[in-house]
């Protein structure tokens, strides 16, 4: 059948307030054109991110009632535990509020000033967590990621060979760990084979050099996997996801997004001396071990979103629901990241808006119109959040400007959709007209979250 349905009922729903053109000129104006400040009862549907944003199942609302809120060694813990152990196969599990608390206390405790950290692509926060120990973060994806037409299946790879290379030309004493993020948010939200995390796997072995996997869309990649990987076809997710994992020393988790909660994170690794380390820091800044600053009942909704997520019915109806967004926007020729990602749709806004400059923000400038034209929040991924001025004053910029439109899990149906592909059409139709922006205040870290921006 050619319909995706939803693979759920709704027993509970949350009313869309709706608002007019005119309103929406006004409330972006006093936004600043920032699209972080706009209010979410003022956004029809908000493809802002998918983290924390998807909705609970059953449940995992049954489990926040029997949430258990010990302090100490809580029956939550114990099943949040199991439960991570039994998927991904790591030694020490420790719960953190969300995934940066995640990456500050890893970063904290294996990374040094002045050293490197290699990475298909490093998120904004994994980024700006490992600047914030003055180590450098280093994006060393496969040149595929670059061409946004091809449908190459594994554009999120790490490239072997630079990454050998590298580490070659740094000295093993300057690289503490590598990572790689699955599937790859920064570059399109493209999957990493299989035998990329083995290879990667193999050459940290070979230095001995721990490697890590930003685990936040693990079930995600695992499904691309399966589909596209020749000699997964037949295995299970849960068996694809355990191998990715058996390769790696550890991970960082956000479980806002593929453990379907609204809030959480971990941090798991083998190295129980690490761990230690680890817990120390935990218990300064998040809060007791068995709980990281999550409440018992948290612990219950991760534990019970990680089951579900790796169900195949729940992963073919995301994926394909993203695929269908991402086929709809080829047809109408709007310029996308190609094959479409995971967990989001990301459009070319340089390419779309080339009467733009670079220096005027195409990205922002597009989020702002799906913004004005349908009430769509999307969020830009371009030189608003990833350029900047370097220590010499100098302006640097992101490698693409583009404009994600991330999915919450199970929260929005195929008419929804429907809605955004229609929005797109109609902006379509009258690009050329769309102006610039640019900046009148920036903060120094994360500027993208609080920049207040006017019409160039
Ligand atoms: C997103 C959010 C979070 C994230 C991630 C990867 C690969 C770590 C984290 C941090 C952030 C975001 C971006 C734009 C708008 C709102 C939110 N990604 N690694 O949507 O996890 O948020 O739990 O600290 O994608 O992609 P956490």
């Amino acid at each position: 059948m050619k319909t995706i349905i939803e693979p759920f009922r709704i027993k509970s729903v949350e009313p869309i307030k709706m608002n007019t053109y005119e309103d929406r000129v006004k409330i972006l104006r006093n936004a600043y054109y920032n699209l972080f400040l706009v209010d979410a009862d003022d956004v029809i549907i908000d493809l802002l991110t998918d983290s924390g944003t998807g909705a609970m199942s059953s449940q995992q609302w049954a489990g926040i009632m029997l949430g258990d809120e010990s302090y100490a060694g809580s029956k939550s813990f114990k099943f949040f535990e199991k439960t991570i152990k039994d998927l991904m196969g790591f030694k020490n599990i420790i719960p953190t509020h969300q995934g940066r608390a995640a990456e500050r206390i890893l970063f904290s405790t294996i990374a040094k000033k002045g050293q490197y950290i290699p990475s298909n692509n490093h998120f904004d926060t994994t980024r700006a967590n490992i600047l914030n120990v003055e180590a450098v973060p280093v994006d060393l994806v496969c040149l595929e990621s670059f061409d946004f037409k091809t449908s190459y299946p594994f554009k999120g790879n790490i490239d072997i060979d630079k990454l050998e290379k590298f580490i070659n030309d740094k000295g093993i004493e300057n690289i503490p760990i590598i990572m790689l993020t699955v599937t790859n948010n920064t570059g399109g939200g493209q999957a990493v084979s299989m035998s990329n995390i083995k290879s990667t796997s193999n050459l940290a072995k070979k230095y001995n050099i721990p490697f890590y996997i930003d685990a936040c869309r693990f079930a995600e990649n695992a499904y691309f996997i399966k589909k596209n990987e020749p000699g997964f076809e037949n295995h299970s997710i849960v068996n694809i996801v355990k191998e990715m994992f058996s390769y790696s020393d550890g991970c960082t988790m956000s479980a806002k997004k593929d453990a379907i909660a609204n809030i959480g994170g971990f941090l798991c690794t083998n190295d129980d001396s690490l761990a230690k380390k680890k817990k120390d820091l935990l218990i300064l800044t998040e809060g007791f071990p068995t709980y990281g600053g999550l409440s018992g009942r948290d612990l219950e909704a991760v534990a019970y979103g990680l089951l579900e997520v790796t169900q195949e019915d729940y992963l073919e109806y995301r994926i394909k629901s993203t695929e269908y967004l991402g086929e709809k926007l080829n047809e109408l020729d709007i310029p996308i990241i190609n094959p479409p990602g995971g967990h989001a749709i990301y459009i070319d806004a340089k390419n779309f808006l080339n009467h733009i400059s670079i220096d005027n923000f195409p990205g922002q400038a597009l989020a702002c119109e799906l913004f004005l034209e349908g009430g769509i929040r999307t969020s830009e991924i371009g030189s608003l959040m990833f350029g900047g001025y370097n220590s010499g004053g100098d302006k640097f910029y992101a490698n693409h400007e583009l404009v994600r439109l991330a999915i919450p899990r199970r929260t929005y149906t195929q008419s929804h959709i429907d809605y955004v592909i229609e929005v797109l059409k109609k902006i379509k139709s009258n690009n050329h007209k769309i102006k610039g922006l640019k900046i009148k205040y920036e903060s120094k870290t994360l500027r993208h979250f609080t920049a207040k921006l006017e019409r160039e």
